[in-house]
């Protein structure tokens, strides 16, 4: 990329979720960039959230991967950097090797839904056209796969039929398993701003736990996890009894009726039953289906708590049952809704990215649409039947079917379920690659050939959002070090192996050949897919480079896109017609038993992506939500031993972790609810994915992260400590820690079992700190066995450590502010040893406001000094919730609590 041609801000899409955001990057005095929000991107009108906001904190190269590195022995932590021309030959050597003595089938990808619709264009036709094999899966296999295969069974076709406007057409809104306030903030907010302009507007969510999207619905069903297939079955029942139905949309534009109604019946025709089965009151689910029967514009949006589940797909087929019988699919206002996570999940399904599905929105399974990419790739050997599956796929890696496998922008060693049985499998595989951004992930550490991908910023290419909106993401940095893009990379490996058909020279190049696939043979009667970039193909860089973002289908001439697909009744079944499925419910595959009581529940939080590869560098990111936790109900922890803000160890029937419990206040009993984001570059033992069980749904293959029985138990420590350093520690001798970024030091939150005996040299030795001459400020209680020491260079606070056998360790908030100064005064002295601020009102608690960095003491002050009424107020008063809103659900919630407190200590 020729830097001096790129204008002073660059239009581009946010690295991470699903809403798809606009960004726009434009470049500071200091060398760094303002990142804000792209007024003119349709989905997000200019707001970002607070993860959106803070892209300018991941963009430095501290831990990037840089060049290619091979690790000459497994199990050693020694890379060796090498050329790209040595890599990729290693690679191509060894893969063709394996290739020849075993065939196409032992060698796999397993990429993503993070890498470009460009680059996942390139690796499947690859895999599928030039390889020959379908070993070539997607981290989205975990995701959304569920949903792609419930649209597949009713509509004929993996399509997303509304857009976010119908979000704010809609006079109801029912959210299933989905946490959208943290998941999708500004979707969110999008339903916030709508339901604020009309207040009748219905929203109801469906989940076990009472989360922050909570706090703007009417209506929350608690529901028994794993039931949601009983309330919906109920639903679709309950319509046919009341008459909501459409009966002319059934006859001509369905099949399957009469069986799923008869399936819905059978077992879920009585209200009383199913509330009883998923648990919520009679009443609440009456007025649930009252209003869905009584809105005819009504949007059912569902995410992981639906798709992650071994009934995944009959979940999903569930909800479209209930939309198929009114006829809502495709007109303002209604329709069913997956909403996607990750920022290209969509793209990955327009190239076939999952290993049953072919590019274009074809079928692996059938000749003609076999036929017809072969014809178009002019590939020399097409797989014809499906591949592994993600959790089969590492299996059959630990069974040494498949001998290669090359990762790409996924860390399947934390997100996978079962996840020692991944580490088993890639330490016996004979090759590992793995194309990140990262040097350090739990991941590559595994891995015998490391390749330096292009990353957010750096790169160019498309992505495609969950309302079918192609976006550009484009490059405003140059690439760092050796460092490629994964298209690139991808096709100069084909290009190894002997390829034609990869000689790509730009991402143009090979969009150009995907819409041109998305429109070959489209127009032929056995073979009609709604996926059509007609309208794109052949456009020209100028163009690319410049293009709006656009919804599909594009048809040829057309400049926008559709809004809608199939208010016109035609399917993309032969027989163009829609199908109910019948969905019979059952529950969860694993359940509680005697020496797994609880169930565990794994997400997200709200201001952590994932693994934390990015948003764990931003010290803005990690204020909110420092640490893992197992959140669960007081009464169990009081049965199981466990004790609030101690660390606990869970166990399951395939691994353990080790977190702090915690009562969040919205979690049934029976369950406990655990983050997916920390794992072993974060912390010691916080890798929930090691627990998680590998079933999956039969039909999706997708897993069930939401549901594993597990057991809880106190994990004894004899002392707890945390410090604050601007160097590095070395952690070998701490029973648990987790690493919290810092703005210019890390934190570090630890516990340990051993005794103590001399606290000045167990500190030294923790901190690394030999000079005995150091500028070193100490306080020892040996009777409370309580301590603390201070290292100070030139004035300026280096590092500190605070211990003690209880909780009762100082606010890290005021100690945090200290490295912020150039000298320590010696009022700042005295308060480090006495192990509180000498200034009053400085700690400002836990923070709630991530974007001006506001905690929840200086709220709560506010609202009572102020007597502040309104989350308007609170913003005014103390900006909290002024710049992205992410937080304006937990703002709600402290102004409820702190005014319920406020009235009861009010004389009567
Ligand atoms: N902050 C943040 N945002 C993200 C991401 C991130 O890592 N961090 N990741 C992105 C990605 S890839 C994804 S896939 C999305 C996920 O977005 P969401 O699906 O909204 O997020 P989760 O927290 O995984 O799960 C949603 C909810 O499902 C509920 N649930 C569990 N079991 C059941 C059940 O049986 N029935 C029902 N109805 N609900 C159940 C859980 O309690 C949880 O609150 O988020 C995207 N956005
Ligand atoms: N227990 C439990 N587990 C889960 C889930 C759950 O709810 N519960 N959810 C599942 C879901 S929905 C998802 S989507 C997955 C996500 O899980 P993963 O995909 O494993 O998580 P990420 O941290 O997003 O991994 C992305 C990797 O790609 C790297 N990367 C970033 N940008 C680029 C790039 O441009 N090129 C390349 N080559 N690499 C790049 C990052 O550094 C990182 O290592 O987790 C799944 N796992
Ligand atoms: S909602 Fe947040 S994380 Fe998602 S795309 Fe928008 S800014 Fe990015
Ligand atoms: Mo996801």
């Amino acid at each position: 990329m020729n830097l001096s041609s790129v204008p002073l801000s660059v239009q581009t899409t946010c690295a991470y979720c699903g809403v798809g955001c606009g960004v726009k990057a434009t470049p500071k005095a200091d060398g760094g960039f303002e990142i804000a929000g792209d007024t003119a991107h349709p989905a997000n009108a200019g707001r970002l959230c607070v993860k959106g906001s803070a892209l300018g904190d991941t963009i430095s190269l501290e831990g990037r991967l840089l060049y290619p590195m091979v690790r000459p022995q497994r199990g050693s932590d020694e890379l060796r950097r090498v050329s790209w021309d040595d890599a990729l030959g290693q690679v191509a050597d060894k893969w063709q090797a394996i290739i020849d003595e075993h065939g196409p089938d032992a060698v796999a990808l397993y990429v993503s839904g993070q890498l470009l619709t460009e680059d996942y264009y390139v690796a499947n036709k690859l895999m599928k056209g030039y390889v020959g094999s379908a070993n070539i899966d997607t981290n989205s296999r975990l995701c959304m796969s569920s949903a792609v295969a419930g649209y597949k069974r009713a509509f004929g076709e993996d399509v997303v039929p509304s857009s976010y406007e119908d979000l704010e057409l809609a006079d109801m809104i029912v959210l299933v398993g989905s946490n959208a306030a943290w998941c999708h903030p500004i979707l969110f907010q999008r339903i916030a701003k709508a339901k604020e302009k009309r207040p009748d507007m219905k929203l109801v969510v469906i989940d076990p736990r009472r989360t922050a999207t909570c706090e703007l619905a009417d209506l929350h069903l608690p529901v028994k996890p794993g039931t949601d297939v009983w309330l919906f079955n109920g639903l679709l029942s309950y319509l046919n009894q009341i008459g909501a139905v459409d009966p002319a949309f059934i006859a001509e534009h369905t099949n399957g009726f009469d069986a799923a109604l008869a399936q819905a019946d059978a077992e879920c025709g009585d209200i009383a039953k199913v509330a009883k089965t998923c648990r919520v009151s009679v009443e609440a689910l009456t007025e649930f289906y009252e209003a869905f029967a009584a809105n005819a514009k009504v949007i059912t949006g569902y995410s992981m708590g639906v798709n992650q589940s071994s009934a995944g797909t009959d979940k999903a087929n569930a909800i479209i049952n209930c939309h198929l019988i009114g006829g809502r699919i495709g007109k303002e206002g209604m329709g069913p809704f997956s909403i996607t996570g990750q920022p290209n999940a969509m793209g990955g399904r327009e190239v076939g990215g999952l290993a049953n599905m072919l590019a274009a929105h074809m079928d692996l399974e059938n000749a003609e649409h076999r036929n017809a990419v072969r014809t178009f790739w002019d590939s020399p050997r097409m797989a014809d039947k499906g591949g592994l599956k993600a959790v089969d796929l590492f299996r059959a890696i630990e069974e040494g079917k498949v001998k290669a496998v090359w990762v790409m922008a996924t860390n399947p060693v934390v997100s996978l379920p079962d996840a020692d049985q991944v580490r088993r499998a890639l330490a016996k595989c004979e090759l590992v690659v793995s194309s990140d951004i990262i040097e350090r992930t739990d991941t590559n550490a595994f891995a015998d050939v490391l390749l330096p991908a292009l990353g957010w910023g750096e790169k160019d290419g498309t992505v495609t959002n969950s309302e079918r909106r192609i976006s550009r993401q484009r490059a405003f940095l140059p690439a760092p070090g050796e460092a490629r893009a994964d298209w690139l990379i991808i096709s100069q490996f084909a290009q190894r192996l002997g390829y034609t058909g990869f000689e790509f020279s730009s991402a143009y190049d090979v969009f150009d050949e995907h819409a041109r696939l998305s429109a070959w043979r489209n127009d032929e009667a056995d073979l009609p897919r709604k996926f059509n970039l007609a309208g794109l193909a052949g456009q020209g860089t100028q163009a690319y480079d410049a293009m709006a973002p656009v919804q599909w289908p594009l048809l040829a001439g057309e400049r926008e896109g559709a809004k809608r697909i199939f208010a016109d009744g035609l399917f993309s079944h032969p027989d163009r017609k829609a199908r109910f499925i019948p969905t019979a419910p059952r529950l969860p595959a694993n359940l509680p038993e005697e020496d797994f009581p609880l169930t565990l529940n794994t997400g997200r939080v709200r201001d952590q992506w994932h693994t934390m590869t990015r948003t764990g560098r931003s010290a803005k990111l990690a204020d909110h939500i420092p640490e893992s936790f197992i959140d669960m109900h007081p009464q169990d922890a009081l049965i199981y031993g466990v004790r609030e803000g101690e660390l606990a160890r869970l166990t399951s029937k395939w691994g353990a972790m080790v977190a702090r419990v915690q009562h969040g206040g919205g979690i049934a009993r029976g369950s406990v609810f655990v983050p997916i984001h920390w794992n072993n570059q974060t912390s010691s033992d916080a890798r929930v994915g090691a627990l998680v069980n590998p079933v999956v749904d039969p039909v999706s293959g997708e897993p069930e992260f939401k549901h594993t029985p597990v057991r809880i138990e106190q994990f004894r420590v004899n002392w707890h400590a945390f410090v604050l350093s601007r160097t590095e520690l070395d952690l070998e001798s701490v029973a648990h820690w987790t690493r919290i970024q810092g703005k210019a030091f890390a934190r570090y939150e630890m516990a340990g079992r051993q005794n103590i005996d001399d606290f000045t040299a167990w500190a030294r030795e923790l901190l690394g700190v030999t000079d005995p001459d150091a500028d070193w400020l100490e306080y020892a209680d040996k009777s409370e066995r309580m301590y603390r020491a201070v290292h100070v260079v030139n004035d300026r606070i280096e590092q500190c450590v605070f211990l003690s056998p209880r909780l009762d360790l100082p606010a890290r908030g005021w100690l945090a502010g200290l490295f912020a100064e150039e000298q320590l005064s010696d009022l700042d002295r005295a308060g480090l040893l006495i192990g509180r601020p000498m200034k009053k009102g400085v700690d400002a608690g836990p923070t709630v406001c991530s974007c001006f960095g506001v905690g929840r003491n200086t709220i709560c002050s506010a609202i009572r000094d102020k007597d502040l009424k309104t989350v308007p107020e609170v913003t005014a008063c103390v900006k909290a919730g002024g710049n992205c809103g992410s937080c304006v659900p937990e703002l709600k919630k402290i102004l409820i609590e702190t005014r319920a407190e406020i009235s009861a200590e009010m004389p009567a």
